[in-house]
């Protein structure tokens, strides 16, 4: 009878883990929430900390599978939007990382000829739905959607 009871408990809280609050998308262990205003990249970050008791970010795209996932959502319901990664290389020129945080990689899905740090520079990352939706840098202070992620 113990046992069961231990067994039933972790059950639940394994199906827990797994739920997505009402509006988000889950996939492997993560929920998503996609954003519907076009903001700056810093104001993109604040809205996706502010959801969900603060445990959400940006989106942190590790995987092929996490960011094919994530670009067929985008192609099949979203077309004309782009949305900003979790990652900056405002601290040193190409060198990627987390907001706030490590180093990014081993795993890009860069367009052909990005990152580019063209104009006057451009230190952050976006889906570009120009590009079906591979990555792009652009600058921080344009206006795109945020994509968040809780984990
Ligand atoms: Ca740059
Ligand atoms: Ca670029």
């Amino acid at each position: 009878m113990i046992v069961y009871v231990f067994l039933l408990v972790c059950g639940t809280g394994l199906t827990l883990a797994t739920d997505c609050p009402d509006g988000w998308l889950a996939f492997k262990g993560s929920c998503y929430l996609f954003g519907t205003n076009n903001v700056h990249f810093t104001e993109a970050e604040n809205y996706c900390r502010d959801q969900h008791e603060f445990q959400s970010r940006l989106v942190h795209v590790e995987t092929s599978e996490e960011n094919m996932f994530l670009k067929g959502y985008m192609g099949d319901h979203l077309k004309v939007r782009d949305y900003w990664l979790g990652m900056t290389d405002e601290l040193t020129e190409g060198r990627w990382k987390w907001y706030g945080g490590e180093t990014v990689g081993p795993y890009f899905d860069w367009n052909p000829g990005e990152p580019q740090d063209a104009h006057s520079g451009e230190d952050c990352a976006i889906f570009h739905h120009k590009f079906h939706f591979r990555w792009a840098d652009t600058s921080c202070t344009s206006s795109r959607s945020a994509l968040c992620e809780l984990r």
